[in-house]
């Protein structure tokens, strides 16, 4: 990193069970390196569980409660801007940030229940945006064969079908409109030769970011 750098905000996308989580552990020792007295990297998880509308959200998805599509995608949202200022933190402090799903899963996810694109992109307008998003790309009928799937309330086939739909809309926007990059890893090759073509795309950030911070689809905001 150099003086005036920053550190690079990541982030993993993709179906249920399409390898992000083991991933972005791979991606996080990758990136720590040898040396860990300092921290070079950190992990965070959407939806992070552990804060009081986390467990409304972990409550959610294994079915133990039920809210309004609308309400639950608010608080998905409101997850991720309750840990925005530490995001914020991390990178200021040239620590790269890793996050596991991010407002892409929130656009995906609500609006193959029928929600408007637009409506559920909205909320998420102004979080801190991803200098990468890598997409783990993979066949809906291979993650379901893969250890743990159906244990919760989105992991049925037809729905990861139909969010992958979504999903593939929104790479193709963020491809076009210069929103930091948008890369497809095909998720369903060895997980060795995953995090290679991983880390092929994540090396050139991960001595740090020279550009100022954007915020997401920032020129939707508006005063
Ligand atoms: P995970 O802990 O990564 O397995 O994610 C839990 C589930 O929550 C998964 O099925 C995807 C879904 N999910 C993640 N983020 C959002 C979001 O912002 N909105 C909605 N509706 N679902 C989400």
């Amino acid at each position: 990193m150099t003086a005036t750098s920053r550190g690079a905000f990541i982030v993993i996308e993709g179906l249920d069970r399409s390898g992000k989580s083991t991933q972005a552990a791979i991606l996080q020792s990758r990136l720590q390196g040898p040396e860990q007295s300092t921290t070079k990297a950190v992990l965070i998880k959407f939806p992070d569980r552990t804060t009081t509308i986390g467990k409304m959200i972990d409550a959610y998805l294994r079915s133990q409660s039920e809210f309004d599509d609308h309400a639950i995608h608010l608080l998905f949202s409101a997850n991720r801007w309750e840990l925005a200022s530490t995001i914020y933190a991390h990178l200021a402090a040239g620590t790269t940030v890793i996050a596991d799903r991010y407002a892409f899963s929130g656009i995906a996810f609500s609006a193959r229940k029928g929600l408007s694109y637009d409506w559920c992109r909205a909320p998420d307008i102004g979080l801190p945006a991803p200098d990468l998003t890598l997409f783990l790309n993979v066949e809906p009928g291979v993650a379901r064969t893969r250890g743990g799937y159906g244990e919760e309330r989105y992991e049925t086939e037809d729905v990861q079908r139909s969010v992958r739909v979504v999903f593939e809309r929104i790479g193709e926007e963020m491809k076009t409109d210069g929103q930091g990059q948008w890369v497809e890893i095909d998720a369903s090759r060895e997980k060795d030769l995953v995090a290679r073509n991983i880390w092929r795309v994540v090396e050139p950030l991960s001595r740090g970011v020279a550009s100022s911070l954007r915020k997401l689809w920032e020129r939707d905001l508006t005063t």
